[in-house]
């Protein structure tokens, strides 16, 4: 059985989970209207991923006994700049969870909760992963000029 602290700790994280969905999904709107239709097609995926992992944190909160909970969610920023302002914001949105993730972890450990710390771990590396994706996106972006974001635009597309 979860303890209630680890409860509230990953409801919290579902709620930022679905948040970042919703992020996501407003950038795709966003680029989408610009008429980047890779780069809408790219973020309209990693807003479905996000969903996943919050449904996937609500099946491992159950599973353990506890119970999961959809709160409130705030409204998502909205009017982006530059196509690379959007990415850059991908970036430091990812730096931000990883950082939330870490805090679930440490309260996990707190709790001595292996099982939690193991599931969470996943999402730890995960986390790296998605930076990484989301800094080299930025790199790419800066070192096309404006004629490359067509050719980048085309890659995002295929994701
Ligand atoms: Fe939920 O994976 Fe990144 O944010």
């Amino acid at each position: 059985m979860i303890t209630e602290n680890l409860q509230k700790a990953i409801n919290d994280q579902i709620t930022a989970e679905l948040w970042s969905s919703n992020l996501y999904l407003q950038m795709s709107f966003y680029m989408e209207k610009e008429g980047w239709d890779g780069a809408a097609h790219w973020l309209a995926k990693q807003s479905e991923e996000e969903k996943e992992h919050a449904t996937d944190m609500a099946h491992y909160l159950i599973k353990r006994g506890g119970e999961a909970k959809v709160s409130m969610i705030d409204v998502v920023p909205e009017g982006w700049g530059s196509y690379a302002d959007v990415f850059e914001n991908v970036y430091k949105h990812e730096c931000h969870v990883s950082e939330l993730i870490n805090g679930v972890v440490d309260i996990a450990s707190a709790e001595k909760d292996k099982a939690t710390q193991d599931f969470f771990w996943g999402y730890v590396r995960e986390q790296v992963e998605e930076e990484a994706t989301a800094s080299s996106i930025v790199d790419k972006i800066r070192k096309a000029g404006d004629a490359g974001l067509f050719y980048i635009d085309a890659e995002l597309g295929k994701r």
